[in-house]
């Protein structure tokens, strides 16, 4: 009775982890750096910072699933091996030094073996050493604005594109008049900064969410492996329009970023730069340009 039970409870969980893993599969086969419908798992990487969360997000995921299977195995098996049916005189042990200096000791090098690799990471994340150039980043209400200041101060804004507005093929909620624009295969130093409220620049195939706080620097970098568009939204809450700001970072080979360094520098030369601002000094109200 009871070894049935069992049997058909392994059965269903092996058949829920088949159709787990199939998902899974499916999802990681979709090659899209923005968010797809029924999505499982993340956005390939597109950058070393993102391969490096990935492979930590893989490796925490077989040592907790370890760890659940293990504890399910411990539970199902005491509640069979000591049920009250069997033991009519309930034993009265209540210690066992060496299983408990086991359940201590074993669980800390769990911990410190996850804590090397996660502080590699974080101090990986954390800022380039070796920047090739620097991008400025500054969140406003409701939409992003961008900063080059190794191109010649070259500056502009970025607002999302209406739905009203979208041409076919271009995505909904992500689609943004003028891209943020970098070279391929160039330790980009991102600063990040804001106007009014708390933003976050987050793209997720970059491996890249760091907050966008008034009076306040921030500090990141991204590497982008190979060209391409890579969508992201502030997801930071930031008011009414917090879902109307999203992030289009398009990658291009050095010699075509070069060309669309010169062309951008005509085009926002001459556009209006009515709603102008720059990242405010600590302790400073945020200006706004004449
Ligand atoms: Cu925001």
């Amino acid at each position: 009775m009871v070894m049935g039970s069992l049997k058909r409870a392994a059965g269903l969980a092996v058949f829920g982890l088949f159709i787990f893993t199939a998902l899974v599969l499916l999802a990681g086969g979709a090659e899209a750096s923005f968010p797809l419908p029924w999505q499982l798992g993340m956005q390939p990487s597109a950058s070393p910072v993102k391969e490096n969360i990935a492979w930590l997000h893989n490796l925490l995921l077989v040592i907790i699933t370890v760890i659940t299977i293990f504890v399910l195995v411990l539970l199902v098996y005491v509640m069979w091996r000591f049920r009250a049916s069997a033991n009519p005189k309930p034993t009265r042990t209540t210690h066992n030094t060496m299983i408990e200096i086991i359940w201590t000791v074993v669980p800390t090098l769990i911990l410190v073996a996850i804590a090397i690799p996660s502080f590699k990471l974080l101090y990986f994340m954390d800022r380039t050493f070796e920047a090739d150039m620097t991008l400025k980043v500054t969140g406003h209400q409701w939409y992003w604005s961008y900063e080059y200041p190794d191109q010649g101060g070259l500056k502009f804004e970025s607002y999302m594109i209406p739905e009203a507005d979208l041409k076919p093929g271009q995505k909904r909620l992500l689609e943004v008049d003028n891209r943020v624009v970098v070279p391929v295969g160039t330790n980009v130093r991102v600063l990040v900064g804001g106007t009014d409220v708390m933003h976050s620049w987050m793209v997720s195939s970059l491996g890249v969410q760091i907050y966008a706080v008034p009076g306040r620097v921030n500090e990141t970098w991204i590497r982008v492996n190979k060209p391409g568009t890579y969508y992201g939204q502030c997801n930071q809450i930031c008011g009414i329009n917090h879902a109307y700001m999203p992030i289009a970072v398009e990658a291009l080979p050095k010699a075509e970023f070069d060309r669309w360094v010169a062309e951008a520098k005509r085009k926002f030369a001459t556009a209006p730069q009515d709603g102008e601002v720059r990242i405010a000094a600590a302790g400073e109200q945020p200006v706004a340009a004449k």
